[in-house]
């Protein structure tokens, strides 16, 4: 039973498929697909198939700040998978990322088409692409790479930990709310150190880091995830918060966080995108009032 606190292990673990936790009834102790669901594939080059949660964010801010940066090739269509509803164990999604998680990527431009997945992977990836948010050289460059693999590394300890046990287990656990709360402010300690001597996680440029790690940690300082932040008090950590403030102000992140989003003000969701013109007419409050 999920609220025991007096648990002794059997020898032999076995799938207790109704655990009561929020993703009891879609997680699954084996992989691959459960249905037949092809992807659908839009006019686009890149085809993104995905949900706005944080891992998802990263892709399309990337994709969005490619766009205003002028590189017409990464031109996208977002087409929205449901991971409440089990859409990443269709047999499409599984092709294109074998261990069906959002975000995953097709890129189409080439004579055979391309998949990638796993977030950190599908930001240096586009970075190499299009030769943008990646330092070329040197320090930089290797700055940037050790905090996009540090928030690859850290953010489970952030969202499958702390989030997971302080918002959606079936029962509060200290010991763990304990272990995830105190890791999680000591990321965000490392963080803020960081920030107070370099304006962005790379130095002095805006990278694929700060892509990867601002929907997670900025989001986090700023009150958006698991209703923790008095918590956690992450108003404490104020190079972050500068930082977080600093990105939120950039036009290609706010469109990046309406992509795929399902949650919010509904004229904060685009749903899917297959179009610039999308963030003017297809917003959840547009398609509501049209119908
Ligand atoms: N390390 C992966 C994590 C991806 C991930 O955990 N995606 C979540 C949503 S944020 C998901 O698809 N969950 C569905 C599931 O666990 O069944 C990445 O960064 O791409």
């Amino acid at each position: 039973m999920a609220d025991r606190v007096d648990y002794t292990p059997p020898k032999v673990w076995a799938w207790n498929q109704e655990n009561g936790g929020t993703w009891a009834s879609i997680n699954r102790p084996v992989s691959g697909p459960t249905h037949d669901k092809p992807l659908p594939i839009g006019r686009h080059p890149l085809q993104l198939y995905s949900l706005g949660t944080p891992n998802g964010v990263k892709v399309t801010v990337m994709l969005e700040e490619l766009l205003a940066l002028g590189h017409a090739g990464a031109e996208y269509d977002a087409w929205l998978i449901k991971i409440g509803e089990g859409d990443q164990f269709g047999s499409g999604f599984v092709t294109v990322n074998p261990n069906s998680k959002i975000p995953a990527l097709l890129d189409r431009s080439e004579a055979t088409p391309i998949r990638v997945f796993e977030s950190g992977a599908i930001l240096l990836y586009l970075a190499e692409k299009f030769g943008a948010f990646l330092p070329t050289k040197g320090a930089a460059r290797a700055e940037c790479l050790s905090w996009l693999f540090w928030q690859m590394g850290s953010a489970p300890y952030l969202g499958g930990g702390f989030g997971h046990f302080y918002a959606y287990a079936p029962t509060k656990i200290e010991y763990a709310i304990d272990r995830f709360a105190m890791e999680v402010k000591r990321q965000l300690d490392v963080l803020d150190k960081r920030l107070a001597e370099n304006e962005y996680l790379a130095g002095t440029a805006y990278t694929i880091a700060d892509i990867a790690v601002f929907p997670w940690y900025g989001g986090l300082v700023k009150g958006w995830s698991y209703d923790a932040a008095e918590f956690l008090q992450v108003q404490a950590y104020t190079n972050v918060q500068r930082w977080a403030d600093v990105i939120l102000q950039r036009p290609a992140v706010q469109r990046g966080r309406m992509v795929n989003r399902v949650r919010g003000e509904l004229s904060s969701q685009l749903h899917e995108r297959h179009d610039a013109s999308d963030f003017e007419t297809k917003t959840q409050d547009k398609l509501t009032a049209a119908t």
